[in-house]
């Protein structure tokens, strides 16, 4: 396949410059897991199938309400932006599929659709789960600036503003349909800044009322999936807050209706990995994003502030799919301030490829045992088996099986792929998005 400016036989060039100490390393590594009793060619397996969708809007530069720094050379257009996803992809092998958000990225329905499908395809990315928004005006969603949702989409008190909202997550599942998508992901806004602003209860019932008709729209075999988020933009409530209320919105909207967990989305000390479990248990898992965060939803690069949290919320999920990575939306959702954001979202799919490869070199039957046993100490010694194992050899040898990088980011810079974007894009192209 021709990726434009990331080319397949200079990536295996980069790659035959490190086979001379990956393989010794390879070969320690596999020895060092076996010895733990769990076999590395498995893990390596489950490492090469496993993929994380690239979001449309994180090809191009995120910034805060104080500023922006654009680096140049950024996508132009959605076809641009699955460019540059196709050129990740042939460097991890780890993100095939595109999450679009809509309107940012509408390529529009009928041959708008069908000419972006193609391209895609020609790539070798698949569309993921859809985003709607209806978290800003736009002259698209908004009958061209009639209503506005300034005061909540689904949960506004204002009916027509209401059905604009239910009939642009409508709009978007046709887009999704005609692109090959299979889920609707729903983040809303809506919520409070002022006590005594709405009612609490009145607003819940009535995005309940809004997700149940969006849900009479979802083709058979499409799942829709509402996110969570406890503040921001609402800074007093939200009306999807936390899992338990995402988790009662999607119980009362259908069975093909489940939760999001973004990891970003929880109040501070929040413990991630056991609403993982939870919601996991009684099957309204449906999606994830990744990212890592300090203090709130701070987008950081995954596994770069809470690493062993992330290995935990990894061992979750690998509880949930029986040892294997369950089948849920993951996508990567993260704002690149500061890095060239094909460099953040090369490491940050690195840093899930390392976080579930700890998680595989966790020896689940042993761990079974201890807690069996009473036995905490002989269960930490287990998990920390996993996760102080050196996987770095087990993720590198998944990716050069997909035919990518042993070390993507190295070879992303020796290709030039960003000084090839500015000389063809211009210094000064800024992609569309937050
Ligand atoms: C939200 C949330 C959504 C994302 C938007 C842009 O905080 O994480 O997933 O679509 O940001
Ligand atoms: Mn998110
Ligand atoms: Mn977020």
């Amino acid at each position: 396949m021709d990726i434009e400016h990331i080319d397949t036989e200079r990536v295996a060039e980069e790659n035959q410059l490190r086979l001379a100490w990956h393989e010794p390393d390879l070969a320690h590594a596999l020895d060092v897991v076996g010895r733990g009793g769990v076999d590395g060619r498995a893990v390596i397996a489950e490492l090469a199938r496993f993929s994380v969708a690239a979001p449309s809007w994180a090809v191009g530069t995120g910034g805060t309400r104080f500023g922006r720094f654009p680096i140049g050379g950024e996508p132009r257009d959605t076809f641009e932006k699955i460019d540059d996803i196709a050129a990740l992809n042939a460097l991890t092998g780890a993100n095939r599929t595109v999450s679009l958000h809509v309107p940012w990225d509408d390529p529009g329905l009928g041959a708008g659709a069908a000419a972006l499908r193609a391209h895609a395809d020609g790539l070798g990315i698949g569309f993921d789960a859809m985003n709607s928004n209806t978290f800003q005006d736009n002259p698209s969603t908004t009958r061209d600036g009639a209503l506005s949702y300034k005061f909540g989409s689904l949960a506004n008190v204002d009916i027509p503003t209401r059905e604009a909202a239910i009939e642009h997550n409508g709009y978007v599942i046709d887009l999704g349909v005609a692109l090959g998508s299979k889920a609707l992901t729903v983040w809303l806004a809506d919520g409070m800044n002022h006590p005594g602003q709405a009612s609490f209860r009145g607003q819940f019932e009535r995005v309940l009322e809004g997700l149940r008709a969006i849900y009479a729209h979802l083709p058979d075999d499409w799942e829709m999936y509402v996110e969570h988020k406890p503040y921001e933009p609402a800074f007093y409530s939200s009306v999807n807050n936390d899992w338990g209320s995402s988790l009662l919105l999607a119980q009362g909207t259908g069975d093909r209706a489940k939760c999001l967990v973004d990891l970003g989305h929880h109040l501070p000390n929040t413990n991630i990995e056991q609403v993982v479990a939870r919601l996991a248990m009684v099957g309204r898992l449906g999606g994830f994003h990744f990212n890592d965060s300090k203090y709130g939803d701070d987008d950081l690069t995954v596994g770069s502030i809470t690493p062993f949290q992330l290995f935990l919320i990894m061992l979750e999920l690998l509880e949930a799919g029986g040892g294997a990575m369950p089948p849920l939306a993951y996508m990567i959702d993260e704002s690149h301030n500061l890095k060239d954001p094909l460099e953040d979202l090369i490491q940050a799919t690195d840093a899930i490829q390392h976080a579930l490869a700890q998680a595989l070199c966790v020896n689940r039957s042993d761990l079974v045992d201890a807690q069996r046993a009473n036995d905490p100490a002989q269960a930490a010694e287990v998990l920390h088996r996993g996760y102080r194992t050196d996987v770095r050899p087990l993720v590198a040898e998944a990716r050069r099986r997909n035919g990518a990088a042993l070390d993507p980011l190295a070879t992303y810079r020796a290709l030039g792929y960003r000084a090839a974007k500015v000389a063809e894009r211009g210094a000064d192209a800024v992609a569309t998005g937050l």
